[in-house]
């Protein structure tokens, strides 16, 4: 914990604005005095373009920290994301031949042992016909999530956009006939927000790509190498060209079952032919990198310093709509996660799966509504934000079970979070005071204010917060007795 915070330190030092380090070592009780005129910025000397030392696991090689700086830039400050997995598997929803299959739903083909032929009949089902994607992208933007991650295809192979490449997609093969992904990708730009495509480079159950724990029907043997040239990168060029320029704003990877090095670098070639630059995680296989790594159905107990990151989770314990999966997170488990993750400089991308109709599950929408109107009120304290400058809050790692049963080291600390931007630090409050009083580390920097980011009008008067501080910590004073946020809630420390 302590090299973290030396860490830490160290990064945020170059960086003080207008603060000599003299001030923050004196053991003189500092009180608060209110805010005169924003400290000027420091002037910097923009360095010569040299390769990011201090980032270098990225997809694009060799590139400068301002040239990844600008390309991740977006990405960074969203912080909040919606993961859509929508498919065929929306339709046998957890069920085959009148038995529950275990497991997450998109995998009931494979888990299921489903022939191909059988598990294609289920397309004639998939009527999509409450899909709008105007309410979808509503729905993600009214959760303040910045991005959607939806899966142009899923392991199944099927492709939920219009594909020249084979007939096994939306258009072709279900009533529906229509491409969900061109209707996201307008409406997406409409209201503001961005979207990206999942696409299963190498696990592809239906056309002859790879399959995690081997194949089940003689149909699908095929070359992996086949599969890659006349599936998976005709298809990649087909979602990297006809969304537009700025779709997809992310490519999402997955389970790179059988991708040696050469076949990532014959897809990644494309990439950087069709769109270079674009923001990939770190699945594609081979041993690439990527840009982010992918913690999946949990949150690591440290983040991952120096490397761009995001975890993505389900609300209840599928990916792909499953009728009997009734087992949702709350939603005071969803805003603690975001904040957790925010914290420790992630993302959250948590998944909805809608059914067969296009519909999302009611209790998705209502959760999402909630964790919205958090952000509403809160969300300074998460976008554009970097990890805390603190780190003690995050407690020792200690183990926890992840969303697969898996044992993991999570954080052990529960009452707090942090998180900061230049001239801000948000301290996140889970577990909110009785005694008016809430103190954190010491901090480098000389507060200048304090204050609740909740509505006043909560209260019917503004709370009139102190804070002192020293080189033992910071003491901020004043808290009304009753919590702004029965779940989060936020102070806003600004130096
Ligand atoms: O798209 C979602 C999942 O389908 C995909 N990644 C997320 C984003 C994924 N593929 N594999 N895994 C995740 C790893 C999980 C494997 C297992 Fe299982 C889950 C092993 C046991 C439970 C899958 C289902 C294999 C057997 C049953």
């Amino acid at each position: 914990m302590n090299s973290i915070k030396t860490t830490l330190m160290a990064l945020l030092l170059p960086t003080v604005l207008g603060v000599s380090m003299g001030a923050e070592s004196s053991n003189a009780p500092k009180v608060l005095v209110p805010p005169s005129t924003s400290p000027a910025a420091v002037s910097t000397v923009q360095p010569a373009p040299t390769p990011d030392r201090d980032h270098p696991v990225s997809s694009v090689p060799d590139e400068t920290k301002a040239q990844r700086d600008a390309r991740m830039g977006w990405w960074r400050d969203a912080k909040f994301g919606m993961f859509v997995h929508w498919g065929v598997y929306s339709v046998p929803a957890g069920y085959y031949d009148g038995k529950p299959i275990g497991g997450i739903g998109e995998w009931i083909m494979n888990k299921g042992k489903i022939p191909m032929a059988e598990y294609q009949k289920f397309a004639k089902q998939f009527t999509a016909d409450k899909f709008d994607a105007a309410q979808f992208v509503a729905t993600a933007k009214n959760a303040g999530m910045k991005y959607i991650v939806i899966t142009s295809k899923h392991h199944d192979g099927f492709a939920m956009f219009d594909t020249k490449v084979n007939g096994w997609n939306i258009v072709q093969a279900t009533p529906f006939k229509r491409d969900p992904l061109k209707e996201l990708a307008e409406e997406c730009r409409k209201q503001g927000i961005k979207l990206g495509f999942y696409y299963s480079q190498a696990q592809d159950w239906n056309n002859g790509g790879s399959a995690n724990g081997g194949k089940w029907d003689k149909a699908q043997e095929h070359s992996m190498d086949d599969y890659i040239d006349k599936t998976a990168i005709p298809q990649i060029k087909e979602i990297l060209t006809n969304y537009g320029p700025d779709t997809p704003a992310v490519v999402w990877w997955d389970t790179p079952t059988d991708m040696t090095k050469e076949r990532a670098a014959r897809i990644d070639a494309v990439i950087q032919r069709l769109r270079p630059g674009l923001i990939q995680n770190n699945r594609l296989g081979g041993g690439s990198k990527g840009d982010t790594e992918t913690p999946e159905q949990h949150i690591p107990a440290q983040g991952y310093p120096g490397r761009d990151w995001e975890s993505c989770m389900t609300l209840n314990d599928t990916w792909g709509f499953k009728k009997d999966d009734q087992h949702w997170k709350s939603t005071e488990t969803l805003i603690r996660n975001l904040c957790d993750i925010a914290s420790k400089g992630g993302n959250y991308l948590l998944n909805v799966g809608p059914d067969s109709h296009g519909d999302i599950p009611a209790e998705s929408v209502k959760r999402l509504a909630e964790v919205g109107a958090w952000m509403k009120v809160n969300g300074e304290a998460i976008y554009g934000t970097t990890a805390t400058p603190f780190g003690e809050e995050l407690g020792k790692p200690t183990e926890a079970v992840d969303g697969y049963g898996k044992k993991r080291p999570a954080s052990s600390g529960k009452v707090w979070r942090a998180t900061q931007k230049p001239g801000h630090v948000y301290l996140i409050i889970f577990q909110w005071p009785k005694d008016g009083k809430f103190i954190v580390p010491a901090f480098a920097h000389t507060i200048t204010e304090a204050n609740l980011l909740a509505d006043p009008p909560a209260y019917g008067f503004i709370p009139k917060l102190t804070v002192s501080q020293n080189d033992n910590g910071v003491t901020v004073s004043g808290l009304p007795e009753k919590a702004p946020d029965a779940i989060a809630s936020v102070i806003d420390l600004k130096y």
